[in-house]
């Protein structure tokens, strides 16, 4: 049985903890609240009410985001989010000062005798010394992407909702714009915003991400692999690449096909490659989690999120040139 989320869609901790299960690869039944009416079923496992609550098969209750995203890393993390240092600090800087000021610079009518100008300039601070980080490294951490990017942005994005000029504008803050830009502009953005209406037991029941599904596990994947790089992997024990040109880390996923998708992708993109391989893999031998993603089309293809293991690979055939 796949996992039960609990989430609101504008909600930054919801959002976090979505993205996290965007990255890892991972299906979840979608349970989407209101916050003014929460469902029975989510306080009965997590009294104190609020989102994201992920609830796994085995009934373990994880009802804080950052737990949530970790869990979900600990079964993928093909980006390697937690390999770019400890984001910890920037996460209680985030939830703790930032997450104080920025409810009461957005909501100041909900906090009686609090001054937004004070907030705001606590908030900019902060925003000021992240963006000192991203102008140095890249991003937060260092130059590459890591846990306390994908926990800290949906906050950011926050911020510049309730004062879009004053974001825009801000030459000090040039830099984090570009890094917030980067998650908006991500295709991970719009799966993340998905709408559902609120849940309830007897209506319709929702997966999220909403344009994924399972792969099943009786049918055999494809992957069109360049030989040198099936050899190297043969070697070393583990294939990385994603597609033609393209890393596991840098894209998120290993692209792979159903049988009748495998003639189409070798034309599009490997029909001018040197010696190419057809790899058989065997769905229920894999180590990483799948998923079947549409693609802008709508089509489905499903993706492998994280390493090959060769000894998932049943056959290997020589792709004929075409004539
Ligand atoms: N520390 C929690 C905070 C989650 C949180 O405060 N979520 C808000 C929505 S953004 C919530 O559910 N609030 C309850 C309510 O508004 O009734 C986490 O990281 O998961």
């Amino acid at each position: 049985m796949l996992p039960i989320l609990y989430s609101f869609r504008r909600c930054p901790y919801a959002m976090r903890a979505r993205w996290a299960l965007l990255e890892a690869g991972l299906l979840v039944q979608w349970r989407e609240i209101a916050l003014k009416q929460k469902p029975d079923e989510m306080l009965q496992v997590s009294p104190k009410g609020t989102v994201p609550v992920l609830v796994l098969s085995d009934a373990t209750v994880i009802d804080e985001s950052l737990a949530v995203m970790e869990w979900a890393l600990d079964q993928a993390d093909p980006r390697r989010l937690r390999e770019a240092g400890d984001a910890s600090a920037l996460v209680n800087e985030n939830d703790g000062p930032f997450k104080h000021h920025l409810d009461r610079f957005k909501y100041t009518d909900r906090y009686p005798g609090e001054h937004q100008d004070s907030h705001r300039a606590a908030g900019l601070a902060i925003l000021r010394s992240w963006n000192q980080r991203v102008a140095a490294n890249g991003w937060l951490l260092s130059d590459e992407l890591s846990l306390a990017d994908a926990a800290l942005w949906p906050f950011v994005r926050q911020w510049r909702t309730a004062d879009p000029q004053g974001f825009d504008a801000d030459d000090s803050l040039q830099e984090l714009r570009q890094w917030l830009n980067q998650f908006l502009e991500d295709p991970r953005f719009e799966r993340l915003m998905q709408r559902a209406d609120p849940w309830n037991a007897g209506g319709h029941q929702h997966q999220f991400p909403a344009d994924a599904i399972a792969v099943p596990a009786d049918q055999p994947l494809f992957h069109l692999a360049l030989l040198d790089d099936w050899q190297a992997a043969q070697a070393s024990g583990l294939y990385r690449v994603s597609t033609r040109g393209m890393t596991l880390e840098q894209v998120g996923f290993i692209h792979c096909s159903w049988r009748e998708q495998v003639d189409a992708t070798y034309q599009r993109f490997y029909a001018d490659a040197g010696e190419v391989v057809l790899l058989e893999i065997d769905p229920a031998a894999v180590d990483a989690p799948l998923r079947a993603d549409a693609i802008p089309t709508g089509d489905l293809f499903p993706h492998l999120y994280g390493t090959l293991n060769p000894a998932a690979v049943r056959s290997v055939a020589a792709m004929p040139k075409p004539a």
